[in-house]
């Protein structure tokens, strides 16, 4: 009976140790829950990899790399249809440039008003509970966000659907301290389900930028 118990403890012992040596370097995984092995959801969207259209599964390929994803809305109705997908930073700003050159010139962009906010809900289709950021701020942490009555709701992980009436967009990170996979949500528009780009419940920090990004989502 001693002994069994002694096993239990170091057992408990070994695998608190599995645990904290287990860490994994800053930014490649959530912070709290350090899995090394968490899977990237496949978009349902058709999706590119710097340029190239791969199938969905694809995205697997990168897992453990830090990604730059761009919502985009190539039927211009204000929804997202499709996601294109950058393994670079230069890559990435190469895409949103072109992408708010080109709205700037179609329609001319908004001054930065009252009526400029970025919104983001529980649940798909802008269901269930939501909060929304002006231009310029900025959660670095949504575990620190309570969504509810409950101190343990949290905003962690819990985006389902966001829109992005805003001039320069919205930037949404899948980990702490806008690190981790990066989400670009262009201007004007919206996204009804996170996981058409492979990205529900994985949200945990944002920032709506409150002018033209020269590097994007850098704050
Ligand atoms: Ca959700
Ligand atoms: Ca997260």
């Amino acid at each position: 009976m001693a002994r069994a118990k002694w096993v239990a403890a170091a057992t408990a012992t070994a695998i608190v140790a599995a645990v904290l040596t287990s860490a994994a370097p800053a930014g490649a995984t959530e912070p709290g829950n350090g899995d090394p092995k968490m899977v990237y959801q496949e978009p349902q969207v058709p999706m590119t990899i710097d340029g190239v259209a791969d199938p969905a599964s694809k995205i697997h390929d990168f897992e453990g790399r830090q990604l730059f994803y761009v919502a985009q809305d190539r039927d211009n109705d204000g929804q997202v249809d499709a996601v294109d997908i950058f393994t670079t930073r230069q890559g990435f700003d190469r895409e949103v440039h072109a992408d708010l050159a080109q709205d700037s010139s179609a329609d001319s962009v908004a001054p930065l008003g009252p009526t400029q906010v970025s919104a983001q809900w529980e649940n798909s289709y802008w269901q269930g509970r939501g909060f929304t950021m002006r231009p310029g701020y900025h959660y670095t942490n949504l575990a620190t966000l309570i969504c509810g009555l409950f101190p343990f709701c949290t905003w962690n992980d819990r985006i389902s659907s966001v829109s992005s009436d805003t001039s320069w967009g919205t930037c949404l990170y899948q980990n702490a301290n806008f690190s981790g996979l990066v989400l670009f949500v262009k201007p004007e528009t919206s996204v009804h389900d996170m996981s058409l780009l492979g990205w529900d419940n994985m949200v945990t920090s944002i920032w709506v930028p409150p002018y033209f990004p020269t590097k994007t989502c850098v704050p």
